[in-house]
């Protein structure tokens, strides 16, 4: 098993956060990283720099040694061009760039946002065509590209997540097809850290739901990972919880689908 320090960018967030615990709990030595600052106790073995994704130089020394960049940080929601372009675009590159230069693997936080505009009948795999819904889903695409160059180029190992919905609870009726809980999460990044090789390839990152139908095929068995919980529990509550948007109910990004929708 890679037992060399993990670096987590995106540290300070929600998901962040809860890594951060799991991967402390489990003995791994972090280094955590955020522009903004990390709001709990630093548990055992973790320390926290503030950091700037823009900060080449500054990303380049914090990784001197790790053997694995987790990599959450940057804009999580769609926003206007201008704010995806620095965090999630120029600091990716200096992500991949510091993987090069220690070896590292890159597990890459993408979206279910940059396949957005498959329409829900379908059942996609995870060779299918990236259908961004926004600029944050398209900056997730880009992610993953520059993953399969950096794998081509210069043998950098990345696991992509596309991320359905990674909440304590799925709260509308699209969450119990997207839905992935933060146990199974947690269970993921362990096995993408500790697996032998990952090569450069995609996981859904979708809970055992019944009514996730949409996503297929991907690498999970390289990982050896299988989801556990459900969200088939929450379906009484949830089910006509729906958005009341016909743009929204037909593709799978929903929501985001519909901000600044002009078509
Ligand atoms: C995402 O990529 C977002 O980061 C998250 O806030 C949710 O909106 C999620 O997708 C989703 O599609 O439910």
């Amino acid at each position: 098993m890679n037992v060399k320090p993990i670096l987590l960018t995106g540290a300070s967030g929600n998901l962040g956060r809860m890594l951060t615990k799991a991967l402390a709990a489990e003995g791994f030595s972090l280094r955590l990283t955020d522009i903004a600052p990390f709001p709990d106790p630093l548990p055992a073995g973790a320390k926290f720099t503030r950091l700037d994704l823009n900060d080449g130089v500054g990303l380049l020394r914090l990784a001197e040694g790790c053997g694995t960049i987790l990599h959450f940080g940057g804009v999580s929601v769609e926003r206007p061009f201008e704010e995806v372009l620095g965090p999630n675009i120029r600091g990716l590159y200096h992500v991949y760039e510091a993987a090069r230069r220690e070896g590292a693997r890159v597990v890459f936080a993408s979206s279910n946002h940059s396949i957005g505009f498959h329409e829900r009948t379908e059942t996609i795999d995870a060779d299918c065509d990236f259908l961004p819904d926004g600029f944050y889903g398209l900056s997730k695409a880009y992610g993953e590209l520059m993953g399969r160059l950096y794998w081509h180029k210069h043998g950098v190992e990345s696991v992509f997540i596309r991320i359905g919905s990674a909440f304590p609870e799925p709260v509308d009726a699209r969450m119990l097809a997207t839905w992935l809980s933060f146990p199974d999460l947690a269970r993921l990044i362990h096995r993408c850290v500790a697996a032998e090789t990952v090569g450069c390839g995609v996981v859904w990152g979708a809970s055992k739901n019944e009514r996730m139908t949409w996503w297929g095929k991907d690498a999970r068995a390289t990982l050896g990972w299988e989801p556990q919980d459900s969200a088939d529990t929450f379906a009484g509550q949830l089910a006509g919880k729906l958005s009341g948007d016909p743009v929204a109910e037909r593709y799978m990004g929903g929501g985001f689908c519909t901000i600044d929708y002009s078509r």
